[in-house]
């Protein structure tokens, strides 16, 4: 294979050349190992769905051209995109399934560990569900949108759609994704649905599975949006606060905790509990107490809410425990390599398990549920402190690297910047700044690491040139981590690297809100789960123009995507009319078929496309293009 960098992280190059010399090996070795990757499964083309296969269908024309079954190319590919698509949306939605049912907890007075912590966003939440929350008593108001929220998992009847997709789209989308079939009605319905239709012997018309795998995608919008929005109530809904992101925010002195994974249920009480403990940390020889750090969406999370500081994004969650200064990494769900549990026992990091339906072997397991909350949280901050106890400080590396980072942009906050701008009408500055240029368009960065392009250079690459074109920028999940580790949520970034009209306008918001200078180049809007944060701040400056989202000049890229996920966010998006880049070629380029109603078919359906570039410059080149298409059909 080509000698590509692995990574552009400077503390993740620090570390690879001591972990090499230490025999310890990481994600890249193991990518390496695994070369050359299975030609078929990267084309899409292997059918793994009955014990009649595996089938493999020959790209070049030579050999089979079916499976046993008969299933050619088109459908073995539509069949494996759509299983992804509903993976993902089942990760993200089991995520949000779990939150509501805390906040139902919660109205009924159990849970004590949660509170309501944003009585006005539940009440307009509740506005928005129609639940006429007026007079009524807070817990009611809880009760009573957490029940709608867990009919969305529950409905029977298919003409009705979700109440969180309906009430969170414009009329004409809502219409639109409803006469082609794909408004989901039930998460939990429409991900069944989809593993029934792609079984051996059903749907076999590529294009009517690919239809749907847009559904599954939107069940899966629908659940990531329910999520995000009850964790700001339970948790408080996100303001611009200042910390630092890179392995350097691990201290010495301290008893350094990573929570790792997505969900704030559990995080977020650990954060609590922790600040009590700081003394018994102390009392362990822990000078600074206890360092709570983030990696990947539960470090967004906690570094949203709370300034938490994020150790890393997802590939190089290794590199924290080759530190020899994490104590404890605790994890609770998706995108934590299991790779973790091996690596710890060469040091004294204790990786802690939560969830029972997430345990990897090697990892000492502490339950969490939600009506003990204080207790878990509790038990595993012990157990940390005693780990930092067994801590070999000649094993112990932490690089001298970290950056400022700004985050916690929510849809909120970026409201009340803007109000501050204009109180009366928030969302006329920022489109204005549209219409008359000085914001040609806005850009968002989603999505993971894969060790098939160099670590971060992707997100970075794409990102100065679109700044250059004046292109507003927002960010979530891995691709967050990746601007945040690298200096990118700065002002000095937006100093150095926005066009003069882009700068200009993040200088009068940013001086107009009390930021002391310009905003931050790209905005961190926080996990995966809430990529629906950016819909929400599309969707009202799409019906404040009165236009749908297919025709703003607003464009989203995953350029290191991975996770199924990834690639059910990035369908929604699509089907809600963004044009949508990735920078790994998906598994699909085995169909004609599927790859041309992907790229092109979907254009003229839905207004949304993919657009697949794997070169960073030229990436950027085509979402520019994008925003300038859409410019000109709205005639700015
Ligand atoms: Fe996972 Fe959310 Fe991907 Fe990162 S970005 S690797 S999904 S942690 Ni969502
Ligand atoms: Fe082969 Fe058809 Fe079975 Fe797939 S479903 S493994 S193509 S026989």
């Amino acid at each position: 294979m080509s000698k590509m960098n692995k990574t552009i992280d400077p503390a993740v190059n620090y570390l690879l050349p001591l972990a090499k010399k230490a025999g310890l090996e990481t994600a890249w070795d193991r990518y390496e190992a695994m070369q050359p990757q299975c030609g078929f499964g990267e084309l899409g083309i292997c059918c793994r769905i009955c014990w009649k296969g595996p089938c493999r269908i020959d790209p070049f024309g030579n050999g089979p051209q079916r499976g046993v079954c008969g299933a050619d190319a088109h459908t073995i590919v539509a069949r494996n995109l759509s299983r992804m698509i509903v993976a993902g949306a089942a990760a993200h939605s089991e995520h949000g399934r779990h939150v509501a049912l805390t906040l139902l907890e919660v109205g009924e007075g159990h849970a004590p560990a949660y509170q309501i912590k944003d009585e006005q966003k539940l009440r307009d939440i509740a506005e928005k569900l129609n639940l006429s929350p007026a007079g009524k008593d807070i817990k009611q108001v809880a009760k009573e949108v957490a029940l709608a929220s867990l009919e969305d998992f529950s409905r029977q009847k298919h003409s009705i759609p979700c109440n969180w997709a309906k009430e969170t789209m414009s009329a004409e989308r809502v219409d639109k994704l409803a006469k082609l079939g794909v408004m989901p009605h039930n998460i939990d319905a429409v991900i069944t649905e989809i593993m029934g239709r792609t079984h051996v012997g059903c749907d076999a018309d590529a294009v009517n599975v690919l239809l749907g795998g847009l559904k599954g995608a939107l069940a899966d919008y629908t659940g990531m949006y329910l999520s995000t929005e009850l964790s700001d109530v339970l948790f408080g809904t996100p303001e611009p606060v200042v910390t630092a992101a890179n392995l350097g925010v691990l201290k010495k002195d301290a008893v350094n905790i990573a929570v790792h994974g997505h969900n704030p249920l559990l995080s977020e009480i650990i954060c609590d509990v922790a600040l009590k403990m700081n003394e018994e940390a102390k009392k362990a020889g822990a000078k600074e107490g206890i360092n709570i750090v983030g990696i990947c969406c539960t470090g967004n999370e906690v570094m949203m809410r709370r300034g938490i500081p994020l150790a890393t994004n997802y590939l190089s969650q290794e590199l924290a425990i080759i530190t020899g200064a994490v104590d404890a990494m605790v994890v609770d769900v998706q995108c934590i390599m299991p790779a973790i549990t091996s690596l710890a026992e060469c040091f004294h990091t204790q990786v802690i398990t939560t969830m029972r339906e997430n345990k990897i072997t090697g990892a000492t397991h502490i339950e969490f549920h939600e009506d003990s909350a204080f207790d878990s949280a509790k038990k595993i901050v012990e157990v940390a402190i005693d780990a930092f106890k067994r801590r070999d400080n000649r094993k112990v590396n932490i690089p001298d690297y970290k950056q400022t980072a700004i985050a916690g942009f929510s849809a909120e906050a970026i409201m009340a910047a803007l109000s501050k701008v204009n109180a009366k009408d928030p969302l006329k500055p920022l489109i204005d700044n549209i219409v008359n240029g000085n914001i040609q368009g806005i850009a968002l960065f989603a999505g993971c690491n894969n060790p098939q392009v160099t670590q971060d250079n992707n997100f970075i690459t794409i990102a100065k040139e679109l700044a250059k074109n004046n292109v507003l920028m927002l960010a979530t999940g891995c691709g967050a981590g990746a601007f945040a580790k690298n200096g990118l949520m700065t002002q000095e970034a937006t100093e150095a690297y926005a066009g003069d009209s882009l700068k200009a306008v993040l200088t009068a918001i940013g001086k107009a809100a009390g930021f002391n200078g310009p905003l931050p180049l790209v905005l961190h809007m926080g996990s995966c789960v809430d990529n629906t944060r950016a819909v929400k701040v599309a969707v009202a400056v799409a019906d404040n123009l009165g236009v749908d989202l297919d025709k703003l000049p607003v464009v989203a890229s995953a350029p290191e995507a991975m996770a199924e996920k990834a690639v059910a966010i990035g369908t929604w998006a699509v089907a809600l009319g963004l044009p949508t880049h990735i920078g790994i070629v998906p598994q699909i380029m085995g169909s004609s078929v599927v790859a041309e109603f992907l790229t092109e078919k979907a254009k003229d359906l839905l207004g949304g496309y993919f657009i697949v570039e794997t070169d960073p410059e030229k990436a950027a080149d085509q979402l520019f293009t994008a925003i300038k298409e859409r410019r000109k059909g709205l005639g700015i």
